[in-house]
Formats: structure tokens, sequence, C-alpha cells
């Protein structure tokens, strides 16, 4: 493989309906998209999970835009490379930056299986042609906004609900949730709101019978958790935390958490991905697949990792329809009544960009070419 073409663009796409966690809420999305194209023609798009500030993780889109066009769209264009496989590997002088690094990264797993002939899923070695889905609520106005909420994606199929939590919205709110729906697969994610000191208020969630406790403590804290942990039963999932298969291992080996949510920005790519489900699925702990707001490009990217083998729980990974008005896909991504997603047989990440529409949605663009 030799990238000779990086193409960047941000488009600016709004949600239709706010999104809001414990550090904030969002309605324009600001998204990065990356197209790579090789000397004979062939391409392929990755999506920047970096958000419009450093709220999620150290990355936003303008930190992602300034690396890549600086120091990784350089060391990937003109080198060859063995494939997609290898194209980490060409940035990893570059520390972090792992959401700019899998715009890229994933782009070229696309390139690679359209030139294959094949479905990206099948050629990651994926073997779930169907995955199974569920969704993430945000913090709402009031709770009884939030009850609505959760009655229409049961009703749609999604197989578990996720509920965003921060202090002053949680107990109650999880309570209230647990009588309402008393056997549904419920979750939180608290995305960092909280500190050990907390530990009597998470161990009160217990009584609510809860699939997980999603990132509770700090964003780049292991031993804490594995503090935590040991105090209540409900499993914890990092998220933030796990920004490698290092990190996995080490995560597990501390017994900082019983489950893993997988993101491709977070990891840095589907190489780095897979690696850290194999962690997981040798060590007997059971992963799923994150969501961070993306259009269809990136939410395509996601059903491919999801189809591996150690992805057995419902993951973030919902319909384009929860989100857009309209998606920058063709076809759009759709839930079946079961609440699963059917992985595309068409080559590559097996949907259409809509190309006109991406045009209309850019807000800046800039092509990177091999000397
Ligand atoms: O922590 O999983 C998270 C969205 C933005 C940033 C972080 C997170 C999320 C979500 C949304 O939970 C998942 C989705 O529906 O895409
Ligand atoms: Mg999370």
């Amino acid at each position: 493989m030799n990238i000779r073409q990086i193409e960047l663009r941000e488009i600016s796409l709004r949600l239709v309906h706010f999104f809001e966690t414990s550090f904030g809420r969002t309605i324009e999305r600001r998204i990065m998209l990356v197209r790579v194209t090789d000397g004979d023609g062939a391409e392929g798009w990755g999506e920047c999970t970096a958000g419009e500030g450093p709220f999620y993780s150290e990355e936003w889109v303008d930190s992602a835009w300034e690396v890549t066009r600086l120091f990784l769209a350089p060391m990937v264009l003109g080198h060859e490379v063995e494939g997609a496989a290898g194209v980490g590997e060409l940035m990893r002088r570059a520390r972090g930056n792992r959401m700019a690094k899998a715009s890229v990264e994933t782009a070229c797993w696309d390139l690679e299986a359209k030139r294959a002939g094949v479905a990206l899923w099948r050629h990651l070695g994926g073997v779930q042609g169907e995955i199974a889905c569920g969704v993430s609520i945000g913090i709402q106005d009031s709770p009884e906004q939030l009850l609505e909420k959760i009655e229409r994606e049961l009703a749609a199929g999604y197989q578990r609900i996720k509920i965003k939590i921060k202090p002053g919205w949680d107990r109650e709110v999880v309570e209230t949730v647990r009588a309402r729906f008393p056997d549904i697969r419920l979750m939180v994610d608290a995305n960092s709101a909280y500190t050990l000191a907390d530990a009597p208020l998470l161990r009160a969630l217990d009584e609510f019978g809860l699939m997980m406790i999603e990132q509770p403590l700090a964003y780049d804290d292991r031993e804490d958790h594995a503090r935590l942990q040991r105090q209540i039963k409900t499993p914890v999932c990092l998220d933030e935390s796990v920004r490698s298969a290092e990190d996995a291992r080490k995560a597990i080996e501390l017994g900082a958490c019983r489950i893993i949510n997988v993101k491709l920005g977070r990891v840095g790519g589907h190489a780095e991905a897979a690696r850290v489900e194999s962690v997981c699925r040798g060590a007997g702990v059971p992963v799923w697949c994150g969501g961070m707001l993306e259009s269809g490009i990136g939410r395509a990217h996601n059903i491919a990792m999801a189809t591996l083998g150690g992805f057995t729980l419902p993951g973030d990974v919902s319909a384009s329809s929860r989100y857009w008005a309209e998606d920058i896909i063709d076809p759009e991504v759709t839930v079946t009544p079961r609440g699963t997603i059917v992985a595309p047989d068409a080559p590559g990440i097996g949907f259409r960009v809509k190309l006109d529409l991406v045009e209309s949605l850019t807000v800046r663009s800039e092509t990177l070419s091999a000397a």
C-alpha cells in the first residue's frame, strides 16, 4: 500500500436532539473526515471521532486537523507499507493523538478492503454478520423526558439502555427508571464524574441490577477503579482510560474492570482495536463497541469492528436517524426489530458516501499529496 493523497474535510452536522454527558452538551457536531487515495485511484474513507472541545479526552477537532496535516499525513504519504495493518506503525513517532491517527488508519482499511473487493468486516476477521445494538441516552431536562425516550428506544427493539449520569442526576434517576422498567438490560455511564470519595453512592447503585457502570472515575485512572471494583458488585466497564491493548491488559490484571468499551478513535484504529479485543477475549473479559456520535462513515467502521468475536455485549452503535436528519451515507444505518444491525456485504465500509451532501456540509478542506 502506498497512499498518494490524503484529503481532510471538516463538515458541520446538527444532531436531531442535543446530547448531554457529565462533561457537556453537544448539538452541532464538527466532524473531520479523511479520504485516502492510492496510486491507482482507489480510495478509502475515515472519520475522526474527536469532539468539539478537549472534554472527553485531550483531542479535539482542531488538534486532530493540525496534527494530521503537519505530522501524520507526511509520515504516511508516499511510504510503502505492507498493508493497512502497517499504517499505525508509520505514525508511531507521534505520541498520543489516537483519534487523528485512527481517522487515517481506518480510511486505509476501507481502501484495502475495497481493493480486495471484500466487505471490511470480513477483511478484519469479523465473525458476526449481525451485531447487537443498544442505545446511549444523554442527560435530559427531566426524568419524565428520559422515561419517554427509553420507552421509544425499547419499542424500536434496542437490546439495552445506557443512561448518562453525573452528580445530581444519578441515584434517584436510576431508581425511577428501574421502577418503571424492572427487567430491561440497563447500564450507566459517568464519563469520569466521580472520585473514590463517592464509593458509597456508587455502591448504592448495586441494588438496581445494572449490567455495568462505565468509567465512573478519572479519565486516565486504573488504580482507583480497581479499588472501587472491590467495593461494589456492579461490574465496572472502562472507556476513557483504556487507550491500547497494553492498557487493557494492565486494567484487567489490576482488577480495574470486568468489561471494556472499545472505541476505534480512542485506541488509534482497527489494528489496535483488534488487539484490545484479543487481549480481552483471552482474559474472558467481554467487550462492546462504543460510540462517539459518529456520522455514517464512523458508524460504518464501528459496525465492521463490532463483528469481531469478542464483541459479545450490545454496543452503542444505533440507527443513523437517532442522530441525523440525513446521514452522509447511502443506505443509512438501520436497526432490525430484533435490535441488531446487519453488517453490509458491499466492499469496504459497505456504504456509499454521498459526495454531494458531504460537499454541501463542508466548512473547510485541504488536500495533502505525496512528493
Ligand atoms: O462515553 O460513550 C461515551 C458520546 C460522546 C462522547 C462519549 C460517549 C458518548 C456516548 C454516545 O455515550 C454514544 C453514541 O450514541 O454515539
Ligand atoms: Mg463512555
